[in-house]
C-alpha cells in the first residue's frame, strides 16, 4: 500500500493558497456557479450555499430552486440569478432549462435542502451525468445517491457527507466509520471526499488532509450548506478539487474560531459563518 502524506494548514498557508484577484478582470474571470438547492420547506440551504459561493469570490451564482424560495432569495441575495420550478412544472421544461444552465456553469453544487421529491431526483440524475466540470454533491444529493446503483465516485465529483450521510452511502454504521475516517473516505476514490465530523478529513486520489480548525459553534443547522457553497466558489476560481475542498474546510473552521473570540459559541448561526468570511479571507 502506498503511504500518502497527510497535510494540514495554518493561517499563513491561506495567504499562499487562496486565489488572487486580478486588477484587470471582470466577473467572467472568477467563474460561474450553479447551485441546485432548497425545496418547498427548506429555503435557507439554497441561500447559505449560494451566498457562500459569492463570499469566496466567484463571479456569478445561479440558483435552481422551488418557487417557494423565490421571494426570500430575491430579498436576501439579489445578486443571485434564479430559475424556479413548482409542482406543475413539466419534467420536459425542467430538463430543457437544466441542459442550458449546466452548459452555462463552470461548477455545479447540488443537494443542500434539495429534498428527495421526483423533481429533486430528476435534477440530481441529470447533474451526475456531467463529467467535464466539477460537481459538488452534498446533503440530499448524497441521500439520493444512496438509493441509486450508479457509481458516483468519479474524478470530477466532490462529495461532502457528514457521518450519517456517509453511513447511508456506503451502508456502514456510523460507529464503524468513526473508528477510521480515512479508511472509509478512501472508498470514494477517485472522487474527492470531505468526510465531515468535529475533525473533518478530505481525501482525493493522491492527497489526504486532516482539518484542525473550527469548533462546536459549527454544530448547527445550515453549517454544512455553507461549506458546500464555499467549495463550489473556490472551484469556480479554478482551484483544483482537493485544494478547494480542503482549503474551504479550513476557512469554514476559522470563521468559528474568530467568532468565539468575543461571542458565545452557542450563538453562532450559519449566517454568522457567511458574515465572518470577509474578515478572514486574504
Ligand atoms: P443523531 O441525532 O446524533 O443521531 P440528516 P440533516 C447525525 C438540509 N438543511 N457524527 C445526527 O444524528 C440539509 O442540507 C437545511 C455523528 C444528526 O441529527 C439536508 O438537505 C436547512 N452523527 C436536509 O436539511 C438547515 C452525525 O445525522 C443527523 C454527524 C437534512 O440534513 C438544516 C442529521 O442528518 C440542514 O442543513 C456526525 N458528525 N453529523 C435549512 N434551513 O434550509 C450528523 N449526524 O438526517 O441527514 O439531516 O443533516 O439535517
Ligand atoms: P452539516 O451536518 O452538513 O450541517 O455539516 C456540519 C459542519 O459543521 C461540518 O463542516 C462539520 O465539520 C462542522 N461541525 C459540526 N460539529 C462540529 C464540531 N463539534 N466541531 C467542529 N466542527 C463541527
Ligand atoms: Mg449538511
Amino acid at each position: 500500500e502506498v503511504c500518502l502524506q497527510t497535510i494540514s494548514y495554518d493561517r499563513e498557508d491561506v495567504k499562499k493558497l487562496f486565489p488572487q484577484r486580478i486588477p484587470y478582470s471582470n466577473k467572467g474571470s472568477y467563474g460561474k456557479v450553479l447551485v441546485i438547492a432548497g425545496s418547498k420547506n427548506m429555503g435557507g440551504a439554497a441561500y447559505f450555499a449560494a451566498r457562500a459561493a459569492y463570499e469566496m469570490g466567484c463571479g456569478l451564482v445561479k440558483v435552481i430552486t422551488h418557487q417557494n424560495n423565490r421571494d426570500m432569495l430575491l430579498e436576501k441575495l439579489p445578486e443571485a440569478l434564479l430559475e424556479c420550478y413548482h409542482e406543475e412544472t413539466k419534467e420536459e421544461e425542467i430538463s430543457d432549462m437544466l441542459t442550458d444552465v449546466v452548459q452555462w456553469a463552470d461548477v455545479i453544487a447540488c443537494g443542500p435542502g434539495l429534498g428527495t421529491s421526483p423533481t429533486a431526483r430528476s435534477l440530481f440524475e441529470t447533474v451526475i451525468k456531467e463529467e467535464n466540470k466539477p460537481v459538488v454533491l452534498d446533503a440530499d444529493a448524497i441521500n439520493l445517491a444512496s438509493t441509486l446503483s450508479d457509481n458516483i465516485f468519479q474524478k470530477n465529483k466532490i462529495l461532502t457527507p457528514h457521518l450519517k450521510e456517509m453511513s447511508r452511502l456506503i451502508e456502514t454504521p456510523v460507529a464503524t466509520i468513526q473508528t477510521d475516517l480515512m479508511h472509509y473516505a478512501d472508498m470514494a476514490k477517485p472522487a474527492t471526499i470531505v468526510l465531515k465530523d468535529a475533525r473533518t478529513v478530505v481525501v482525493s486520489d493522491e492527497k489526504r488532509y486532516i482539518n484542525r480548525s473550527g469548533n462546536h459553534a459549527l454544530a448547527k443547522g445550515g453549517s454544512g450548506d455553507v461549506l458546500c457553497g464555499m467549495i463550489a466558489g473556490l472551484l469556480a476560481r479554478k482551484t483544483e478539487p482537493f485544494l478547494a475542498a480542503s482549503l474551504a474546510t479550513y476557512l469554514h473552521g476559522l470563521t468559528a474560531e474568530e467568532y468565539v473570540k468575543n461571542r458565545s459559541s452557542s450563538s453562532m448561526f450559519a449566517s454568522d459563518i457567511l458574515d465572518m468570511l470577509s474578515t478572514i479571507l486574504p
